[in-house]
């Protein structure tokens, strides 16, 4: 293996303890492989160069610990933390596995799960907090319905904003420096999940009281499911300020939630992510949420975990050789040739601007015979990437 795509913990890779942790269930079969100890997790990710770990309180904590076997538990994992340099940048809740919640958490129809969703989290909030998270990830999974007479679509949309609200004014009456993340999927488990996609988040946010607190954390697996261009909603999420975290992982479209390894399917839609975030210098961490396949033993639940890391490097050399291909380079120039004075007119709306604008003499069917050269840069895109350029 090259030294280059060796994973450091400077290129702040992280995983979710449920991921490696996966023990390949699903709604056919049983576990395949036992559970690992969140304390081995820590030291076996921070031997494969990882920066750190995150988790819901239920990966740690089970849901009927003590107070004092939640103690014991939470600084048994501190030390494994700090024995092997690794953080926990970003925490969640369980609001799903629990009985409970079969009919959501904020969104449920009973008033006691919706206070008791907001009691668990309150206290989740608490753990993140004390491992030191600041990004606090909220993927309301069984916040949904399969049927549509049981809940009032505009009541469900009012108690999940009542909820933000609610913790968003707890963590700065705590005096917390943690900032939200929410994340969209459009269905599974539940037939239709409300705010299924990040563009629907995105407006959701700027309805609550303190959207400057909260932003996305949008999933290559959920937004391709829903058959959208994951680039498209992270270029857009970022644009707003909002691209708070991410999920990395990969899926082919409209099938169930298959979390596979980073880089595992859509080379071309990973490489343009991995170019983009690595573009603009993005300083969030790069979060893999997935799971190895349910073939694997834990052997190959590392090899999951350290080829996520190293596709993500590959795929960032394979960014650097494209952006110092003269070629490429050459027609991105002609493609992207600005027109200062055009630019200036549409920029700003103006009486005046309406006035030269309405001047302007186009010519439309000159304009339109250009060829605009995409189908060789695709080509090249392809060459970079296959490594023959
Ligand atoms: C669950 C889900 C993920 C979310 C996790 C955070 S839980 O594994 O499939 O997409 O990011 O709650
Ligand atoms: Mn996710
Ligand atoms: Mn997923």
């Amino acid at each position: 293996m090259s030294d280059q795509y060796q994973p450091k913990p400077e290129h702040k890779f992280t995983f979710g303890l449920w991921t490696v942790g996966n023990p390949g269930r699903d709604p056919f079969g049983d576990v395949v492989r036992p559970p690992l100890k969140p304390t081995y997790t820590v030291k076996k990710l921070s031997e494969l160069g990882a920066y750190g770990v995150n988790l819901h309180d239920n990966d740690l904590v089970p849901f009927d610990a003590t107070a004092v076997e939640r103690d014991n538990i939470v600084s048994e994992f501190k030390k494994a933390l700090a024995d092997h340099g690794m953080k926990v940048p970003m925490a969640t809740t369980n609001l799903f596995y629990h009985p409970v919640f079969k009919d959501g958490a904020f969104t449920a129809n009973d008033p006691k799960v919706r206070a008791f969703a907001i009691q668990k989290t309150l206290n989740a909030i608490d753990l993140g907090v004390e491992l030191g998270a600041t990004i606090y990830v909220f993927w309301g999974g069984r916040e949904g319905a399969e049927v549509d007479a049981s809940k009032n679509g505009p009541d469900t949309v009012k108690w999940n904003r009542e909820a933000m609200n609610f913790f968003t004014h707890y963590v700065k009456d705590q005096g917390y420096d943690l900032r939200f993340a929410l994340e969209a999927k459009p269905n599974e488990p539940r037939g239709d999940i409300y705010l299924p996609t990040t563009g629907h988040m995105l407006h959701f946010i700027e309805t609550l009281d303190h959207p400057e607190m909260v932003g996305v954390n949008p999933e290559f697996a959920h937004e391709t499911m829903a058959g959208l261009s994951f680039i498209h909603g992270v270029a857009q999420a970022y644009e707003s300020g909002k691209l708070f975290h991410i999920d990395l992982n990969d899926q082919k479209m409209s099938r169930f939630d298959q979390d596979l390894r980073f880089g595992s399917e859509n080379i071309k839609a990973a490489f343009f992510l991995v170019k983009f975030l690595e573009d603009v210098n993005w300083d969030g961490n790069r979060h893999f949420d997935a799971h190895a396949y349910r073939t694997e033993d834990e052997q190959g639940v590392w090899d999951f975990a350290a080829g996520c890391m190293r596709s993500y490097l590959i795929l960032k050399e394979k960014a650097r050789r494209f952006n110092e291909d003269a070629e490429i380079q050459g027609i991105l120039a002609e493609i992207h040739a600005r027109d200062a004075e055009l630019e200036g007119l549409m920029a700003h709306y103006t009486a005046e601007s309406v006035g030269k604008l309405r001047k302007i003499d186009f010519d439309p069917d000159t304009i339109a015979q250009k060829g605009l050269g995409y189908e060789k840069l695709d080509q090249l895109t392809f060459e970079v990437l296959t490594g023959v350029r």
